[in-house]
């Protein structure tokens, strides 16, 4: 029986040891809940990461034989490859050129070479798991050379690719010293899927003028075989977030909170520590909106939640710095006894206090330099069960070309960043509920089940449609 194997960095998964005691949390990621329903089903599996660096061969087979049970199966790294390939590699090199930050971007061999061993490590435990007739579906940045490695090993399977996040211009993508494996990395797949049309067009467009070969309305014939490209934007478990958000505990939470806050308005910030996340300019435009509009002194608390994120990687910390001393800042410029412009928390919450805070935003604030796509402002959306509320977003993210009725701003233009909360925060309700009845159809349709069943028949139409090529 043809089985579906996952792969991605991570597991839906996180092992924790707590005085010589292992124990698993699972995922309430995006990813794992969407493939959640498929991964678990019959011989189904999902190979990755657990999250912990294991040595012991002993404490390997033990969490191996824990996980068999879940459909999981774990890839230990070691701390180097850790630091090399996953810290290195996939964030200090790919993430940042990936999201138009090449100047962040470091370049070094060594960290490559790492990022091709760990990609092969990875290679043999799909090998050892899968049979030939088997779907694979490889996930994200982190394993762009896995599925011309698999294809090498299993010529007659069934590989997908997704990359959750954006691909760059053909201009950025070309400063990467190894472009054109990377390329030839993901050719291996049947099917290449991105969140959006345009980085589908940039990834074609690398393609052509890096490995030299074109394409057809998505379709890429390479010397033995031909592969589709395709964009599949991600959406989220919608009834989860709707549901939660009216749940009598969530209600509770909310009540709470908003007694604690004494502003009438509540801006809504979350993300991870991330500078494509445009927090620091998302800070210096609300700085400038209390410049400009003092009548909203005492009227408007930013909730701003940032989630701590790759906190061993150097840009991060500096951003973390520069954060806190913005915060500060504007906090010690405009507070009153009883006011604080912001109330900034780093660290992560539970489902429930994030929803509690969707349902009590006023505003949500979503403004990424760069995003694959960003669920956090359709989680906003899901939430607002009264339709009222509003959600800035930036035109940068992959989200943007779909909720077109948001008010969508450039993150550069910190002048309509201003002029949008003001919009924002005077809207009459009427055109907020428009706005947001509009926004929520779509994402109810175009939920997390719909792109899985997406991606996954995308993907039989391709062994289909190579199958009547190779016979004609
Ligand atoms: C990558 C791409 C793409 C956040 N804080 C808490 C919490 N979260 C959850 C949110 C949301 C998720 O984390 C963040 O998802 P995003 O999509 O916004 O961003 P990335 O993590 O950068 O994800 C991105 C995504 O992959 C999917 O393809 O959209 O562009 O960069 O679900 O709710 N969850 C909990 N507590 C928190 O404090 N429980």
């Amino acid at each position: 029986m043809a089985k579906l194997i996952i792969v991605s960095n991570r597991l839906p998964v996180k092992l924790q040891e707590k005085e010589g005691e292992l124990s698993y949390k699972t995922s309430e990621g995006g990813l794992a809940t969407g493939l959640g329903s498929i991964y678990k089903q019959k011989d189904n599996l999902w190979i990755g990461w657990p999250g912990m660096v294991v040595n012991e061969p002993e404490k390997q087979d033990k969490i191996t034989e824990d996980l068999r049970p879940e459909n999981m199966h774990p890839v230990f790294l070691t701390e180097t490859e850790i630091k090399e390939f996953y810290e290195g590699f996939s964030n200090e090199t790919l993430w940042p050129t990936f999201h138009y930050f090449s100047q962040y971007a470091i370049y070094e061999q060594q960290l490559w070479e790492t990022y091709v061993k760990v990609n092969e490590k990875y290679c043999e435990e799909v090998v050892k798991q899968a049979g030939p007739e088997d779907t694979i579906w490889v996930h994200d940045y982190q394993l762009l050379l896995l599925p011309s490695m698999l294809r090498e090993r299993l010529p007659d399977s069934t590989i997908g690719f997704f990359q959750h996040i954006p691909f760059p211009s053909y201009e950025v993508f070309r400063l990467l010293p190894w472009r054109k494996s990377l390329l030839e990395g993901m050719l291996g797949a049947d099917l290449v899927g991105f969140h959006t049309y345009d980085d589908m067009r940039h990834f074609l467009s690398s393609v052509n003028r890096i490995v030299g070969y074109g394409s057809m309305h998505g379709w890429i014939n390479t010397p033995s075989r031909s592969l589709l490209v395709d964009s599949f934007p991600m959406g989220i478990d919608y009834e989860k977030y709707a549901g939660t958000a009216a749940s009598e505990e969530v209600k509770k939470r909310e009540r709470i909170y908003r007694s604690n806050l004494n502003a009438q308005k509540i801006i809504l910030s979350i993300d991870r520590l991330d500078y494509s996340k445009g927090i620091a300019q998302r800070l210096k435009a609300f700085e400038l909106f209390l410049e400009k509009y003092p009548e909203f002194h005492e009227q408007v608390t930013l909730l701003m939640l940032v989630v701590p994120s790759r906190d061993a990687v150097e840009k991060y910390k500096e951003l973390k710095e520069e954060v806190d001393e913005l915060v500060g800042r504007i906090n010690g410029k405009y507070s009153h006894i009883n006011w604080n412009p912001i109330q900034y928390f780093y660290r992560s919450y539970p489902l429930e206090t994030l929803s509690a805070f969707y349902r009590m935003a006023d505003v949500a604030l979503v403004t990424p330099m760069r995003d694959g796509m960003n669920l956090v402002c359709k989680e906003y959306v899901a939430s607002k069960l009264d339709q009222k509320g509003v959600l800035i977003l930036s035109e940068m993210a992959g989200a943007s070309k779909e909720l077109s009725d948001a008010l969508l701003i450039n993150p550069n233009d910190i002048n309509q960043i201003v002029e949008s909360l003001y919009t924002a925060l005077t809207m009459p309700e009427e055109m907020q509920q428009a706005q947001m009845q509009n926004m929520q159809e779509s994402l109810q349709r175009y939920n997390i089940h719909h792109w899985v069943s997406m991606f996954m028949d995308r993907l039989s139409y391709v062994k289909i449609k190579q199958m009547s090529l190779a016979t004609s």
